[in-house]
């Protein structure tokens, strides 16, 4: 039978993101990932002041706000040579890890499972118990969601003045100093929060959920109780097992962290052994993981609606945002670049984090089956486990320690600095070179923009839409397996994403 092209539009993911996939017997056998607009922030700064970046960064997106400003912050500690100090890094990464923790508690309910009650599954045992909990915008967990991930948002605007879109980070570290009252107010929120998110996502304590260390330990915690079976993981856990979640979206299998939150020298927090950050830098092949070095990071533009690089991928302190549409004739089909690390595309996210910590869970689940659509879902839902006490602990070292909150910075004429975090959803790196006290290139890569990679110069596709290939669809014109496969990577915005079937053509 000959292959047809479906093409899918993915409203309001990042800008709007299109996907052609090429099904040829039910099956995928190629897809083009493609950003549909251009945004040009990259062509927006160039030429502005040195702190303009502060400013205009966070107003990239209105869900990873407080991760631009993060990355653009940290750029500018390079270029101008400031360190931050223990309490400026506490209120950095306090407020950018509550920005993961809402995205983790949202996401899944609002945007993940609310695939659950597509009538592709009106058939399964669980599907009234989906519809309860998950038809959009009336389910009760998607109600309960909205509430919850907005409370615990009241600490970013407590300790940084609004969300989104704030401008409380600045080289060197932080203007908010936060007083008593506010430090009281934050750690009752984030003490509410543990508990809401203990009893009803996890169904038990972060203690004994954080104990689960491979696959045959998370089945026997799931056996464990009605309350573990019942909970948001419990009841995503016995979903996807039966609709067969843990088998689709599989992709290269390589992973990657830019690290993030730096430890203060004094903090009770721990990362893993001997890293100063909570979360650790790194690129894995399957669980092989190597140190990460940014100088391996090249943006490919061959089918990107670019100008040409001469030479092919370039790193973005080398790198330009040139547009140049040749409509769809030709090799290029999007607005987003291709991200390469060494060469490679690589997808990042939760589940690339707990692969590079060396997370026994996550570590043991993509040695047995590879990467899926549901262990990366299951890695977002359970990284707060670990976030939500390090938010607490950082809180009461802000109240103890009356030190200040950010050192003096020098302004500079010349100068380029990086600031590599991980946002939400994965790495997010910004590159600045400065000139004659302006900003001479801006450039970011953030964490969708890898996910969503179109094909490079080499043909080799992006992570996503590598993920989708081998797929069986068993209804194009609902393909529910597709909408697991590019939401398990939480591309922004993706809540409203609605695939429709615009143009099927004989190939
Ligand atoms: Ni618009 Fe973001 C995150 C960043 S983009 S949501 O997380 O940076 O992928």
């Amino acid at each position: 039978m000959p292959s047809k092209i479906h093409v899918y539009p993915l409203n309001r993911v990042e800008g709007d993101l299109k996907l052609g996939i090429e099904i040829k017997d039910n099956t995928v056998i190629d897809a083009r990932s493609s950003g549909t607009m251009y945004r040009g922030f990259e062509n927006i700064l160039a030429g502005r002041g040195l702190l303009d970046g502060l400013v205009i960064t966070p107003r990239i997106c209105g869900i990873c706000s407080t991760s631009h400003l993060k990355a653009a912050a940290r750029a500018l500690d390079m270029v101008c040579g400031v360190r931050v100090p223990d309490n400026g890094k506490r209120i950095r990464n306090i407020t950018a890890m509550i920005e993961h923790i809402q995205n983790d508690v949202r996401q899944p309910p609002l945007l993940f499972m609310c695939d659950f009650v597509n009538p592709a599954y009106k058939n399964s045992p669980l599907y009234a118990e989906a519809v309860r909990r998950y038809l959009p915008l009336k389910g009760a967990s998607a109600l309960e969601s909205i509430r919850e991930s907005k409370k615990i948002l009241e600490i970013i605007a407590i300790l940084g003045g609004q969300w989104p879109h704030s401008s409380f980070m600045i080289p060197g570290g932080v203007v908010s100093v936060p007083v008593g009252h506010d430090i009281i107010q934050c750690r009752h929120l984030i003490e509410g929060f543990r508990k809401w998110y203990e009893k009803r996502f996890l169904g038990c304590g972060l203690e004994r959920f954080l104990e689960i260390g491979s696959e045959s330990d998370l089945e026997a915690w799931l056996d464990e109780s009605d309350a573990h079976r019942n909970g948001e993981v419990g009841f995503f856990i016995r979903f996807s097992k039966l609709s067969g979640l843990d088998k689709i979206g599989k992709g290269h299998g390589n992973f990657l962290s830019y690290g993030g939150f730096d430890l203060p020298e004094t903090t009770e927090a721990k990362g893993i052994a001997g890293d100063t950050r909570f979360v650790p830098s790194g690129f894995a092949e399957n669980i092989g993981i190597s140190p990460f070095d940014q100088e391996k990071i090249s943006e490919s533009v061959s089918c990107s609606w670019y100008r040409d690089n001469e030479g092919g991928g370039r790193h973005p302190f080398q790198g330009a945002t040139e547009p140049y549409a040749t409509g769809s004739e030709g090799q290029k089909y999007s607005w987003a670049k291709a991200p390469r690390y060494d060469g490679k595309p690589a997808e990042t996210g939760p589940l690339a984090e707990a692969v590079i910590a060396k997370n026994p869970l996550f570590t043991d689940l993509v040695k047995r089956n590879g990467p899926s659509a549901f262990v990366r879902e299951l890695a977002r839902m359970a990284r707060p486990a670990a976030m939500i006490p390090a938010v607490d602990t950082w809180l009461a070292e802000v109240s103890r320690d009356k030190r200040h909150f950010f050192n003096q910075y020098n302004q500079v004429d010349e100068g380029s600095g990086f600031g590599l975090i991980e946002a939400p959803r994965g790495a997010l790196g910004h590159w600045i070179t400065v000139r004659e006290s302006a900003i001479r290139s801006y450039q970011i890569i953030p964490p969708s923009t890898w996910n969503a990679s179109p094909k490079d110069g080499n043909g080799v596709r992006g992570p996503w839409e590598e993920a989708v290939v081998g797929t069986e669809i068993a209804d194009p014109d609902n393909p529910v397996e597709i909408h697991h496969i590019i939401r398990s990577f939480d591309p922004c915005l993706v809540c409203t994403v609605h695939l429709a079937d615009l143009k099927k053509e004989q190939v």
